[in-house]
């Protein structure tokens, strides 16, 4: 954050808003003994994140099951196409109040398109209908459940890995993803999980990131029979924004301090059967939260 916030490339982004940016690094985080990556010098609302990853896996699109739950992190992309389409100045309490009440209006409005979890889940397929033409079969690829099979049986493999980058579908996002391609490693009985992050928000999203790359990782060891290994974490485009200068500067004043770890409370009988009852983050004693604005 320092080097960034020093020595970055300042420019003018997609959002508008302006960063200082670096291209290309790397980190990486030992899981063992429940040992999990989580920010001290400011408070991660970790439930959030572990909901993300939860709700990715389920394969769903639509931000309606994540406000339910009071997951607010999404909300302001589909809040910004609606304003945009019908020109009305709706606070965000309200859109979401709709967004839970109305459950047609929450198909309409609060869908991403094809993210995370419709690319993890249900990659499109195309069989042939015998006439030399090819259509969508109902059920597409599930990569993560071809990655499960994977790690099982051919635990040497250098494929061990999903993407969310689907070409032909990127039109269709609200946003492309950011947190793209995951690739596993096992090595020793441990498994590690490598994330490649084309564009990260080093002041708001990437606590997150990390966060769900390290409980996926935890989930999977814990499916396979393998022990956690390593979290680690490469970026592309890695900035801060011009208006996260509180959020910078506090926390650069801050020492890090503690070792928490994330404890899997049970085993359930598939990756896709977890529940966010299923996690619990201890011996966390982070610093006072800091909020800041997400750039949309
Ligand atoms: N866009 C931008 N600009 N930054 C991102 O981090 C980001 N994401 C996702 C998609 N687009 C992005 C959305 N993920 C927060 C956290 C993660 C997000 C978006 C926003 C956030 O505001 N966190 C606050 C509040 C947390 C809360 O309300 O619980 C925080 O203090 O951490 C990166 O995946």
């Amino acid at each position: 954050m320092r080097h960034i916030w020093t020595h970055g490339d300042e420019r003018i982004d997609r959002t508008g808003v302006g960063t200082r940016s670096i291209f290309g690094a790397t980190m990486r985080f030992s899981l063992a003994d429940d040992a999990v990556p989580l920010l001290t010098t400011k408070r991660v609302y970790w439930k959030a994140a572990a909901r993300e990853m939860l709700w990715f896996l389920s394969g769903d699109t639509n931000i309606r099951p994540l406000v339910a739950q009071g997951v607010h992190i999404w909300t302001d992309w589909p809040l910004a196409t609606y304003r945009q389409a019908t020109g009305e100045d709706i606070d965000r309490d309200t859109f979401e109040a709709r967004i839970i009440a109305e459950p047609d209006f929450a198909a309409q409005w609060g869908d991403l398109g094809p993210v995370y979890g419709a690319q993890w889940t249900n990659w499109p397929r195309y069989e042939p209908t015998g006439d030399g033409l090819f259509r969508r079969a109902a059920q597409g690829h599930n990569q993560i459940a071809d990655l499960v099979d994977a790690i099982r049986t051919n635990p040497g493999s250098r494929r061990l890995l999903f993407t969310g980058w689907n070409v032909a579908d990127l039109a269709g996002m609200a946003l492309p993803p950011c947190h793209m391609t995951y690739q596993f490693h096992v090595s020793d009985g441990r498994l590690s999980g490598l994330l490649f992050q084309r564009s990260c928000d080093l002041g708001l999203g990437f606590a997150f990131n990390i966060f769900g790359l390290s409980m996926l990782t935890r989930m999977l060891a814990q499916q396979c029979d393998l022990a956690p290994g390593e979290a680690i974490w490469s970026g592309g485009d890695v900035h801060l924004y011009l208006n996260h200068a509180d959020l910078v500067e506090s926390q650069l004043d801050r020492t890090p301090s503690g070792a928490p770890k994330l404890i899997l409370r049970r085993r359930p009988d598939s990756i896709f059967a977890y529940d966010i009852a299923d996690f619990d983050v201890v011996d966390y004693a982070p610093q006072a939260p800091i909020s800041a604005p997400v750039a949309v």
